[in-house]
């Protein structure tokens, strides 16, 4: 007597087939990413977008900007007690700077690791101070790139690059950045 075929195959699950997890919105977030003057004058700017694009991350926003004195010591103002701090806002205003809005989840985290430690001579290969840059002419800290250590500072350095975003983009919530139809 054969079984019913119930009975003898594998009984199906009953379960949907699985999906990927939504994404929890609470982790999407926004971070500045800076392509320093370093990084644009050695035509790097593609590169670097490249990497954050291949990682899975958006481009939100972007612009090109020399910035000004004011602007480089507002952006680097936690470093202001610091005895490179004049040298450092000399860098940053050394020439064009391409600020980044980067969209994704953890970006802020995701971004540091990206970019590897603050002096690129020690920075891992595989990430972009460790594979695009080193000590050049005794200066040690033409890294390339910056980006943003923590939600609280992304929120405010957006501010400072895009200040038309300001009250519209929280760097760790579901608000959604201007599109780029509606930014210059
Ligand atoms: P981060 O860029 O990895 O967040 P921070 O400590 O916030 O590193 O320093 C900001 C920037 O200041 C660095 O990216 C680097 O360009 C520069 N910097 C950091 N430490 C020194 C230093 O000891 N001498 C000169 N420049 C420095
Ligand atoms: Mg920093």
């Amino acid at each position: 007597m054969s079984s019913s075929p119930s009975a003898t195959s594998a009984t199906p699950s009953k379960q949907a087939p699985s999906k990927p997890a939504p994404s929890n919105p609470c982790n999407l977030e926004h971070t500045l990413v800076l392509v320093k003057p370093d990084g644009v004058e050695r035509g790097l700017v593609g590169e670097v977008l490249t990497r954050i694009e291949r990682k899975g991350y958006v481009i939100s926003d972007m612009r090109l900007v020399t910035p000004s004195a004011a602007l480089a010591q507002a952006h680097y103002a936690e470093h202001s007690a610091r005895p490179f701090f004049g040298e450092l806002v000399d860098y940053l205003c050394s020439g064009r700077v391409l600020a980044v809005v980067v969209e994704g989840e953890r970006v802020v985290k995701g971004m540091r690791v990206l970019n590897g430690a603050t002096d690129p001579t020690v920075a891992s290969p595989g990430t972009i101070r460790g594979d695009l840059a080193c000590q050049r002419d005794g200066i040690s800290m033409y890294n390339v790139v910056h980006g943003s250590d923590s939600r609280v500072s992304a929120k405010r350095e957006i501010a400072l690059w895009f200040p038309e975003h300001q009250g519209s983009c929280d760097s760790g919530d579901e608000s959604v950045l201007p599109t780029e139809e509606a930014t210059d």
